[in-house]
């Protein structure tokens, strides 16, 4: 889709999964054709009306005032118009007398956007016009606790988030960044009733069903799927949190993090205590063991935007993938711009659904930075794999795995990796070295599960109508509580909207694929690295270079979203189901160690 953003995938998604299209939108007339010409004739268009939306929709991204907002929020619109006509004219087909790609076709129609509009064109305008506003809302926020002077954006309360160590500083910071989320609350409400009349419209219970219907099963089967899997790994998260509340503890004080009680969510290096990357200095097992310290790295090596980019590209090239296209590296924007608001978050751009590619990013030298633009050239590499699949399938197979290519690849980046290209020393292999290299890599890939699960368990409650507008807030809170054992620094009111806090809400990209990808990294892994021949820990293995793990990686890439997503991942894993044992097998020495560490301290919250 377009704006991958737009429509699957990772970034961006907000009004729909399709792109721009004409000025005046012409539904395909259905019964004049037969179902195989119908859909060809659909991908066709879809091809190309998505063009105009993803030029509205980056320059939006790159460049946020009131006219692209404007513009962005018009192209929408004209393509969800293109898209309920298609939908309509769908109807005309009886399942029965579709082949299988036209009925898996028809049905990728109606999932193609993340908020579909009513039928109804003022509400459809109203639809488009909210959810360009929102995202535009979050992408502009600053924090001006003393006139305009002292306003703080994003990336610098982040920075905050992530460096000071001082309690009421990271309280404010992290305040303050909330009360951007405020004014985004009224218009939130709104979009929650037009998107889920327009999903009704489409035949579903409500937009999460929707939502939830986009994985080849029923959609009270994902839930349970999705559920099952927040079981398996639940322990694992478990055994870390017991941990790190304990190293917060003699840093912050029992007054500040008391035991068995949730841990303050502004201590955790992340403005969404997702990924706690940040703190390994305060956790770190055995200090002085390892010598792995990518950011200064960077600096010292003067890395700019640039070279951080080409470094990701090199990996991919190791692996059979083509270079970038020239035009990825003229149209892509890789460092903040000082003149303008941008959305700072990083996302990934199929703009014509062939090789125009592109990132945005402010990408800044530091290891969690690289291994963002890892994690964005992989949905570049999916994109220019798929790019000959007819466009209803030019999606990750499920966009769980097109969030997990780049960070299969992340962790791959291994300390010998690190120093083969130059950003580590030398690795000395020692128990205590893999115990430090395993809890950095723990504080982002188990820390994040329970943040991954519960945004769309708040969100599917919104949509069902279970958790109401008076307990946003509140409701949020007890999701982040039960889940992630975290709580808020300060006291909340449903003045509060801290939800709209984190850009995935404004921006309506759903969330659960994260939740996927951070079990389906490593499954992947696991399989690239048997393809590799690689014998050994998991947490060792990179496929760096490997020509069979490349070939068997580009494979998988270049179905999209052809097949049921099971069939997929038999071919790469050889198993149907997403589980939690490769995850489990990478960090088994961690958790033994974890297990020992925490005997006799009480766990939970
Ligand atoms: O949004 C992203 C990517 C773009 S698809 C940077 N991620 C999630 C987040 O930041 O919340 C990657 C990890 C989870
Ligand atoms: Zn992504």
């Amino acid at each position: 889709m377009t704006r991958l953003c737009v429509r699957l995938t990772a970034a961006v998604a907000s009004v729909l999964a399709i792109a721009g299209c004409e000025r005046k939108p012409q539904p395909p007339a259905a019964h004049a054709e037969n179902a195989d010409a119908f859909i060809e004739r659909l991908n066709r268009e879809l091809a190309d009306l998505s063009k105009e939306q993803s030029s509205a929709g980056f320059a939006y991204a790159t460049f946020i005032n009131v006219d692209t907002e404007f513009l962005n929020a018009k192209a929408n619109e004209r393509v969800l118009e293109y898209f309920s006509g298609a939908v309509e004219k769908a109807k005309a087909y009886k399942p029965d007398q579709l082949s299988p790609n036209a009925a898996r076709s028809v049905q990728l129609l109606k999932l193609g956007v993340a908020a579909p509009a009513p039928a109804d064109a003022t509400k459809r305008a109203e639809l488009a016009a909210i959810t360009s506003k929102m995202e535009g809302m979050y992408g502009a926020a600053k924090y001006c606790p003393k006139g305009p002077e002292s306003c703080k954006d994003q990336t610098e309360l982040s920075d905050i988030l992530a460096n000071s160590r001082n309690y009421d500083e990271l309280t404010e910071a992290w305040t303050g960044w909330h009360s951007t989320a405020r004014p985004i609350r009224k218009d939130y409400v709104r979009f929650v009733e037009l998107a889920n009349e327009g999903a009704k419209e489409l035949g579903f219970a409500d937009l999460g069903a929707m939502w939830r219907s986009n994985y080849d099963m029923p959609p009270d089967d994902f839930t349970k799927e999705a559920a099952r899997l927040w079981e398996q790994v639940k322990p694992l998260y478990g055994s870390l949190h017991c941990y790190v509340r304990g190293k917060l503890q003699k840093t912050y004080g029992q007054e500040h993090v008391p035991s068995n009680k949730p841990i303050p969510a502004q201590l955790l290096g992340n403005m969404w205590a997702q990924q706690w990357g940040e703190i390994y200095p305060l956790v770190e097992p055995y200090p002085g063991a390892t010598d792995v310290n990518v950011t200064a790295a960077l600096v010292k090596q003067k890395y700019d935007p640039v070279k951080i980019t080409q470094s990701a590209e090199n990996f991919y090239v190791s692996l059979g993938f083509p270079k970038l296209p020239q035009t990825f590296w003229e149209r892509s924007l890789l460092a903040k711009p000082r003149d303008r608001d941008v959305q700072c978050h990083a996302s990934a751009w199929h703009m014509d659904g062939k090789e125009d590619v592109r990132i945005k990013q402010c990408i800044e030298p530091t290891q969690e930075h690289l291994m963002t633009v890892y994690h964005e050239l992989g949905h570049v590499f999916y994109y220019l794999s798929y790019k000959d699949q007819p466009y209803l399938y030019q999606s990750g197979a499920n966009d769980g795995f097109h969030e997990a290519i780049g960070d299969t690849v992340n962790l791959s980046m291994t300390p010998a990796y690190l120093n083969q290209i130059g950003l580590a020393g030398a690795v000395k292999p020692s128990k205590e070295a893999t115990i430090n290299q395993q809890m950095r890599l723990a504080l982002d890939k188990l820390a994040f599960l329970p943040f991954g699960k519960l945004i769309d368990e708040w969100r599917w409650k919104v949509f069902s109508g279970e958790i109401k507008p008076e307990n946003y807030n509140a409701a949020w809170w007890q999701l982040r509580e039960q889940y992630q054992g975290v709580a808020a620094p300060v006291p909340r009111t449903e003045e509060d909207f801290d939800p709209g806090a984190k850009y995935h809400i404004p921006a309506n990209t759903p969330y659960t694929r994260y939740f996927l990808s951070y079990i389906l990294q490593f499954q992947f892994h696991r399989a690239l690295c048997q393809a590799a021949g690689f014998q050994g820990p998991l947490n060792e293995c990179s496929i760096y270079g490997n020509e069979e793990a490349g070939k068997r990686f580009r494979e998988m890439l270049a179905l999209g979203q052809s097949q049921p997503w099971q069939d997929t991942l038999e071919k790469l894993t050889g198993t149907r189901e997403m589980d939690a044992s490769a995850i489990s097998e990478y960090f088994a020495p961690l958790l033994a160690w974890l297990e020992e560490q925490n005997k006799g301290q009480t766990c939970g919250w």
